[in-house]
């Protein structure tokens, strides 16, 4: 499997400046993901070529391509009706352009594989694309001795995320739990994952990892062509039977550990606890896919989220200013209800994506495109620039923690209410500096002895690096 090249030695990936660390085979800067949530084909192939690719961001992650249930929800995706690449998303031909044009600007795409299960639907129905189905019963693919039926419990749904056995194979939410230990069913997986990477897709995202067996999702990615990126959801919650780590012979993981501690850091002000990520006991830096919300977790309110503003704008360039994991950033569209998607075209399509811009409150429906928001997108810059300089100068008072990488970047955080003014000691070359945690190039200087005088305004935070200079 293709792993993210970690140009880093072992020692130093708990000193918090960032890795060196590139996404194979792309020429991408950066070993920055991107998750665009219910983003639509074309949109996905525009953001690489205008925004992503020039900004260095590696990969893009993108909702699940295959034919789906009807309804208007956002999770119909997440029920398979068949492997054909057609969903509201767009048609196969939009999805192949997008991946092309996305290999143009330099971003892997990396796709949301639903993989432990079909619908929900007890009566079956009609599929996106028009395939007739039964609960157990996929034409083509899937008959009833294809699936678990785990009598466990009276409705033989998860009942008991304690026992590993009622977990994989009874049913998560009713949806039809696939019988993944069979060969005929691994290799049914496999055809259809191996077709994406006939449209030149180079990773997965496996979707409820957890809810498989890890030998069994093992044995699906040995069936997949050449070496993908894989990147599984293996949600940590302590006392469970079944853990990340027991997935990390596959691919990375999901580290929902940091995700969590994220928010209380934010809530405390003590960010530079992030230097110490290492002894928290999650995934190892070189697996772990870290994030500061996803698609779920903005719904259950477990993490941050657009909702909280500055502060979430915070979290997410600590998070790319860390040397613990690859930075997964998000990207989704504002909602007051959980379960309802985006408003449609006529043909039942998702329309094209409109950025509005960062403020404080938004009509559903609207694409918040956080990861266009001042600073995050310099941070990612600001992480390839430092590479993997050893971290020095470290300073934190109060609410506030800042750090150089070698002679080639400087951070300052502010995680409070008030301005933070100082006079912090760097290992820069005098000048002037474009803050890149700002909106454009907001200049800062420092004088010949080092020193970066400045006021850091509340929950927002000051970073430079030798590579953008007015
Ligand atoms: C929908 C309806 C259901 C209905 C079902 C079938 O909401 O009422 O029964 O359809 O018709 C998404 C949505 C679901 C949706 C589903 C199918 O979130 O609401 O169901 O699509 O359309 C667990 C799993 C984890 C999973 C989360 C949500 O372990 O894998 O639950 N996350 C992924 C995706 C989801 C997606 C699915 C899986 C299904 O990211 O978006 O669901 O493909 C503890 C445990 C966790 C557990 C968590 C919540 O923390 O440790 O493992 O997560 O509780 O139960
Ligand atoms: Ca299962």
């Amino acid at each position: 499997m293709r792993r993210i090249a970690i140009l880093v030695t072992a020692a130093l990936l708990l000193t918090g400046c960032s890795t060196t660390t590139t996404f194979d085979g792309t020429g991408a800067r950066s070993d920055v993901g991107i998750q665009l949530f219910q983003w639509n084909w074309d949109s996905i192939a525009s953001e690489c070529t205008d925004v992503l690719g020039p900004a260095g961001v590696a990969w893009v992650l993108t909702s699940p391509p295959q034919e789906h249930i009807m309804g208007s929800a956002w999770w119909t995706a997440y029920q398979p009706v068949s492997y054909q690449i057609e969903s509201r998303l767009g048609t196969r031909e939009q999805f192949a352009a997008m991946v092309t044009t996305c290999h143009d600007a330099g971003v892997a795409v990396i796709v949301d594989a639903v993989i432990n299960h079909m619908t929900g639907q007890d009566s079956g129905g009609t599929g996106w694309a028009g395939t007739e189905f039964g609960h157990y019963d996929y034409p083509d693919l899937y008959t009833e001795d294809d699936f678990h039926h785990c009598g466990l419990s009276d409705s033989d749904d998860i009942t008991d995320y304690s026992s590993a056995g009622n977990v994989q194979t009874c049913e998560l939410v009713n949806l039809a739990d696939l019988a993944t230990e069979k060969s005929s069913v691994q290799e049914t997986i496999a055809t259809y994952l191996n077709d994406l990477r006939s449209l030149g897709v180079d990773g997965f995202r496996i979707d409820a990892a957890k809810h498989m067996p890890a030998a069994d999702v093992a044995a699906i990615v040995d069936r997949i062509d050449g070496d993908p990126y894989i990147v599984q959801e293996v949600i940590r919650t302590d006392g469970e039977p079944i853990q990340p780590e027991d997935y990390l012979g596959s691919g990375d993981v999901f580290e929902f550990g940091l995700a969590y501690q994220l928010v209380t850091w934010m809530k405390t002000g003590s960010l530079d606890s992030i230097a110490t990520v290492g002894s928290y006991g999650f995934a190892p830096s070189e697996q772990a896919a870290t994030f500061v919300d996803n698609h779920d977790t903005e719904r259950n309110r477990q993490t941050l989220s657009y909702r909280d503003g500055a502060k979430y704008r915070l979290a997410t360039m600590l998070l790319l200013a860390s040397d613990y994991g690859s930075p997964v950033l998000y990207s989704g569209y504002a909602f007051t209800i959980n379960d309802k998607g985006l408003p449609l075209d006529a043909d039942g399509t998702v329309s094209d994506v409109s950025c509005v811009d960062q403020r404080d409150s938004y009509d559903d429906g609207e694409w918040v495109c956080q990861h266009r928001w001042p600073g995050v997108l310099g941070m990612v810059g600001w992480r390839s620039a430092v590479g993997s300089a050893p971290v020095h100068d470290e300073w934190s008072e109060d609410d506030a923690y800042a750090f150089g990488c070698g002679e080639l970047g400087y951070v300052i955080f502010n995680a409070s209410d008030a301005v933070v003014e100082n006079d912090f000691e760097t290992s820069l070359p005098a000048g002037d500096y474009c803050n890149v945690a700002a909106e454009g190039c907001d200049v800062v200087e420092v004088a010949a002895d080092g020193v970066l005088s400045v006021a850091v305004p509340p929950w927002s935070a000051v970073a430079i690096h030798v590579d953008s200079r007015p």
